[in-house]
């Protein structure tokens, strides 16, 4: 069971074909492109960000172990945070979610669907049709 979006494996063949140079690092730029492989697009000044605060010899570049435990955090707040909102939706605390506990949670967060459109998602998150949302189902549907 995965509980987060994570596979170092991956993170690391990305970040490898990017430092082509193999300097061990990559530059915000080249940053850019390795998060949009990775299905996360950001910013150049993210980028930036992200290299500055990992960046501890002052090269300018992020190297593939700092990239790494910073894609690791960065999972784990992301689980962290649907932990969270999971919680708040499960109101009676039975560790499932139903239907109409999920629509009002969803609803909450801004989410509105049309019944239709309501019973074709629940279609696809409740996995094993028991009619409630584990926290599994939840966490795979939101990844
Ligand atoms: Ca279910």
């Amino acid at each position: 069971m995965s509980l987060m979006h994570f596979d170092e494996e991956q993170i690391r063949k990305v970040f490898r074909a990017m430092d082509k140079s193999q300097h061990g690092g990559v530059t915000a730029k080249q940053l850019c492109v390795v998060m949009k492989k990775m299905g996360t697009p950001t910013s150049e000044s993210e980028a930036r960000d992200i290299v500055q605060a990992a960046d501890k010899r002052g090269t300018g570049m992020i190297t593939e172990d700092d990239f790494v435990s910073f894609m690791r955090e960065r999972a784990m707040e992301f689980t962290r945070q649907l932990r969270e909102a999971f919680q708040a939706m499960d109101t009676d605390k039975s560790g499932f979610l139903t239907p109409s506990q999920l629509r009002s949670g969803l609803a909450k967060q801004g989410m509105t669907f049309s019944n239709k459109e309501f019973k074709d998602m629940l279609d696809v998150v409740d996995v094993d049709k028991s009619g409630g949302i584990s926290w599994e189902e939840f966490l795979s549907a939101m990844q």
